[in-house]
């Protein structure tokens, strides 16, 4: 549709009233709520549906300001049936895995991300059910993902807000690391290394972490000559 017969649909639908007389002298239509704009766009539908059985539709419209990170269709048809069936079967599990897809935050948060020129950069951002969002640039390879997914189409706008099509569904963490460690069976002679010597604070204090975590199995298979030595001098092991 041209640009005249735009103007021309939006003044014969919205009559005379002030807010439509701005819009139609700026040309630029005002983009509609996530509905509409991923309705329009398409490859959203699936998404919008689970959107809609959460209860999470109306607050999104109607809150001041969003960003959503939005799985196309291809991507939840990629989902492991037993996978989805898991979420959409549970009302709990499906508001936790929906509120963590949707941040109510005035900002796009990937803007500054992609003013930098470093190859990696990251930034954390609360979902609406306040767990971490990671968002990381890897600009090499000029890929953005939230929380390691791909993010394949950036700051579709909406009325109130952004929406980022992603090419998988986010899996809420579990809790923080130590948390995922310590629940880890394999991982026990790490974490109880970790809380004598007091490295524990230092990553709970860290915001951003990579830990490699030697299983209990790989530590049965230290000397045991080295395992003394390292149990006796902590300042070592640590
Ligand atoms: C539903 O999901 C929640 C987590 O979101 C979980 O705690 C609960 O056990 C699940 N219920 C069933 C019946 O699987
Ligand atoms: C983006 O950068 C500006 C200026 O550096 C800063 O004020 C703002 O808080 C940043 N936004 C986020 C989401 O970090
Ligand atoms: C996210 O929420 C937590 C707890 O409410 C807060 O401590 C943290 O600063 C928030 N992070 C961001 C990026 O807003
Ligand atoms: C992520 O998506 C973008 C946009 O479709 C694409 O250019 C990029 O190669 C993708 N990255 C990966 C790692 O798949
Ligand atoms: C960045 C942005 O769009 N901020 C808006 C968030 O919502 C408030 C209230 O509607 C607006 O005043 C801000 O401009």
């Amino acid at each position: 549709m041209g640009i005249l017969a735009c103007v021309t649909a939006l003044a014969l639908m919205c009559s005379a009233s002030v807010m439509c007389q701005t819009t139609v002298a700026s040309v630029t239509p005002m983009p509609g709520d996530i509905t509409t704009e991923l309705t329009k766009r398409g490859g959203f539908t699936q998404f919008l549906g689970l959107l809609k059985d959460a209860g999470l539709l109306d607050m999104l419209k109607t809150a001041d300001n969003i960003t959503v990170f939005a799985p196309t269709d291809a991507a939840i048809a990629r989902v492991p049936t037993d996978q989805l069936a898991a979420i959409k079967g549970n009302h709990t599990e499906l508001q936790r895995v929906l509120g963590y897809h949707t941040v109510l935050e005035d900002v796009d948060p990937l803007n500054n991300i992609s003013a930098s020129f470093q190859w990696f950069t990251e930034e954390v951002v609360n979902s609406s059910n306040k767990l971490p969002v990671r968002i990381n640039a890897y600009n090499q390879i000029h890929t953005v993902t939230a929380q390691g997914v791909n993010i394949t189409e950036r700051a579709i706008r909406v009325s109130n807000g952004y929406v980022h099509a992603l090419d998988g569904i986010m899996v809420p963490p579990q809790g923080d690391v130590m948390e995922i460690v310590a629940a880890n069976g394999g991982l026990t002679s790490f974490v109880s290394l970790l809380k004598s010597t007091g490295v524990v604070d230092v990553i709970d204090s860290s915001p951003h972490k990579t830990i490699f975590a030697p299983r209990d199995s790989a530590f049965a298979k230290l000397n045991s000559e080295v395992s003394k030595y390292l149990l006796q001098d902590l300042e070592a092991l640590k």
